[in-house]
């Protein structure tokens, strides 16, 4: 082997240690999967009912991942659940559906109760930091929200619920940033399953974020429609 053959053998050696270093950085099982939050014409009105047109064309995503088992979570009384997200004017908003055949919200602690678990990382680091970490128990009031959760609304007795998020113009087409949802079911006193929105296999050992996409489909808007009606029929 010559001078530069032993070179290329060496750069192309790195260039595969890199990737797989990058492959586990990324975490396998994340990839091809995301969330495409699409651009609403309209906001939705956050106020815990999800009668909004927008949430009609909203992508479904489902919570059907046991982190505690890593295995796949049917749909069932004892839990379903179901989120949209779409975009407008530098906001993100989140509505979801749920299914609990115990509700637990009376208790002092929030482990003891039914809670939401949302990530929600602006600066796309893909990484489960506290920092994105927000903990939302079911149909209460919190207080002072920490930044960019800007709004949480609870309707149908806590079956639904509208999030709102600033994030300015991190919120614009073609953009991602790390996004997880999950649903801590706590029912007759104790924390019985962690179901989230995530890929087959993914645990709570996991601390790879999952990609939210903001997406805006080409269809035109009335006035559009207007302006190129209104060119056809000054052509004759
Ligand atoms: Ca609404
Ligand atoms: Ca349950
Ligand atoms: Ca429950």
């Amino acid at each position: 082997m010559n001078f530069n053959k032993q070179i290329f053998a060496i750069i192309i050696l790195l260039l595969v240690m890199v990737s797989q270093a990058l492959g586990h950085v990324t975490g396998r099982n994340l990839q091809n999967f995301q969330y495409n939050a699409e651009l609403a014409p309209i906001a939705p009105i956050v106020d815990g009912y999800l009668d909004d047109p927008v949430w009609d064309r909203a992508i479904l995503g489902k919570l059907e991942q046991d982190l505690m088992s890593g295995n796949r979570w049917r749909e069932s009384p004892d839990f379903t659940g179901t989120f949209g997200a779409v975009w407008r004017n530098g906001f993100l908003y989140v509505a979801i559906k749920l299914v609990d055949d115990q509700l637990e919200n009376r208790q002092k602690k929030v482990l003891r109760e039914d809670h939401l678990i949302v990530y929600v990382d602006p600066h796309h680091s893909g990484r489960m930091e506290d920092l994105y970490r927000f903990q939302i128990p079911i149909e209460k009031e919190m207080g002072t929200l920490k930044s960019p959760l800007t709004r949480v609304a609870w309707g149908n007795g806590g079956q639904t619920c509208e999030l709102s998020f600033r994030l300015d113009n991190l919120a614009r087409k073609g953009n991602s940033i790390g996004f997880f949802i999950a649903y801590n079911d706590v029912d007759s006193g104790h924390l019985q399953h962690k179901i989230a929105w995530a890929p087959e296999g993914y645990t709570e050992e996991n601390d790879h974020l999952p990609d939210l996409v903001f997406t805006a489909r080409i269809e035109p808007t009335r006035q559009q429609k207007l302006i190129s009606w209104g060119r056809i029929k000054s052509l004759y």
